[in-house]
């Protein structure tokens, strides 16, 4: 899809400049395991949403790719700590052997940690760039690490794992996604509008764009743990089942999941359409999200 080939290309390059940033910055193996991790080659759908939310409200500026370079790095910092031996211990991400395989656990723990405050700084750089007021950095990072944290990603995980031990209900599971995938990805959409100095409804639209999507994310990503391989998905395909785990496919089947992931990518269109906001790259994406096969 030629929107995420560009968005790809062009955080990339501004993560590989804080890489090599902070691998400078970071002696020994605790830099080396940073940059690792931050050089992990992603689809970067999280930085085309913030890319096509900051365009659809006008943006222009390319400022805003360091902002969606934000975005990637807590999506990344995550991906370490929920391959650990402790979280889904897990051995391939990205079709490479993931950080705490590549060095250790404990070094892989604290890279991950050490991730946090780089997205901060990330995302300063970008809000510095855009000229943005303090008012705007204030209410984008409040969206970024409130989304992050246990409002949102992290709290969404911790009812993960707890799911391990017993069986959830489509109820449970949708609360646990919309925060464990959705927070960030529907912060990513906000953070597009908030860049670009939206009106407030405007950005209301995005983020319920994004919380829709978000959740249709996850969706589509429990179908393709069961249709997908570990060579197409560069993360071991087959583990939900595996581990007996409540995803949306052992609730409602794939063809069930798959018209939800559907359902909910029309809805998330919805909103944008109510508030006037342009929907050409936005619902491209949505149909990217739910159609992928990686
Ligand atoms: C302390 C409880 C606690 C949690 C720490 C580990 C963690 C925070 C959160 C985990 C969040 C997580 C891993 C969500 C999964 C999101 C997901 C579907 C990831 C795959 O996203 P893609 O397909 O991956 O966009 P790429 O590799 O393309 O970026």
């Amino acid at each position: 899809m030629a929107l995420l080939e560009t968005a790809r290309s062009e955080v990339d390059a501004r993560i590989e400049a804080w890489a090599a940033r902070l691998e400078g910055e970071v002696p020994g193996e605790a830099g080396a395991a940073l940059a690792y991790a931050l050089r992990s080659p992603g689809k970067r759908v999280r930085a085309a949403l913030v890319l096509a939310a900051y365009h659809a409200v006008g943006g222009r500026a390319p400022g805003v790719i360091e902002v969606a370079a934000a975005v990637e790095v807590v999506h990344a910092y995550s991906l370490v700590h929920d391959d650990l031996p402790c979280m889904d211990d897990d051995h391939l991400r990205r079709g490479r052997p993931t950080t705490h395989v590549a060095f250790d656990v404990a070094t892989a723990t604290r890279a991950g940690w050490m991730m946090v405050p780089v997205a901060a700084r990330v995302l300063v750089a970008g809000a510095t760039e855009l000229a943005l007021p303090a008012a705007a950095l204030a209410a984008m990072a409040t969206e970024l690490f409130q989304a992050s944290g246990p409002e949102g990603m992290v709290g969404g995980q911790w009812l993960d794992l707890e799911a391990e031990r017993r069986p959830v209900d489509l109820a449970g599971l949708v609360q646990l996604h919309r925060g464990k995938t959705g927070a960030l990805i529907r912060a990513a959409c906000a953070l597009g509008g908030l860049a670009a100095g939206a009106p407030a409804p405007h950005v209301e639209a995005l983020r319920r764009f994004g919380a829709d999507i978000g959740l249709a994310f996850q969706v589509a990503d429990d179908v393709l743990d069961v249709t997908g391989t570990s060579a197409d998905l560069g993360k071991t395909a087959g583990k939900d089942a595996a581990t007996d785990k409540s995803t949306y496919v052992k609730l409602l089947g794939i063809d069930g999941a798959r018209a939800e992931a559907d359902r909910l990518a029309t809805s998330a269109v919805e909103h944008l359409v109510a508030a006037g906001v342009s929907v050409t790259a936005l619902e491209a994406l949505a149909r990217y999200i739910v159609e992928r096969d990686r």
